[in-house]
């Protein structure tokens, strides 16, 4: 099992404030996520079919909500996985580095957003499994 203790990977309960108008959540930097977010994207017209993720982080942190619709997410920190289906806006999955992810199953309408610790850069990421692998191996060492 992911180590949830270490905060590697686990679940973030956002406040959700219900009045007869509907539900509000909001999110509060540093209050709510364990890091000062510096980039928000978010992910949306995925077809169903699509597979997304398939790498890891050197140093950035996130935080995946699923704002509208579901998908599923795969993470592992090269010894165990774990699955995840995203499906409530007021939920999220925080993710810290050196964790390889996938995501799919995108149902119609998905929306995903993702709040990040850093700016994007692409040197920042790990694309290939086998090298994410000898990078954790060589930690556990
Ligand atoms: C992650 C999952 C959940 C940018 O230019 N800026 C950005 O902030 C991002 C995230 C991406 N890009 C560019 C890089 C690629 O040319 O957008 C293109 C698609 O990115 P990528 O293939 O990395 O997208 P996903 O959905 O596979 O992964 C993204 C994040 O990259 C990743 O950190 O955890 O969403």
């Amino acid at each position: 099992m992911i180590s949830s203790q270490s905060g590697t990977v686990r679940e973030i309960s956002l406040p959700q404030i219900r009045d007869a108008r509907g539900d509000l959540t909001f999110v509060e930097g540093m209050e709510h996520i364990p890091f000062s977010i510096a980039r928000v994207y978010y992910l949306y017209n995925v077809p169903a079919e699509a597979e997304r993720g398939g790498h890891a982080h050197k140093e950035l942190e996130q935080v995946i909500f699923a704002l509208s619709g579901s998908f599923r997410i795969k993470v592992s920190d090269g010894i165990d996985t774990q699955e995840y289906w995203l499906r409530d806006p007021a939920k999220g999955l925080y993710i810290n580095r050196l964790i390889w992810r996938e995501m799919d199953a995108f149902s119609e309408g998905a929306v995903c957003m993702v709040l990040a610790s850093h700016r994007y850069d692409e040197q920042d990421y790990y694309r290939d499994y086998e090298e994410f692998l000898d990078v954790v191996r060589s930690k556990q060492a």
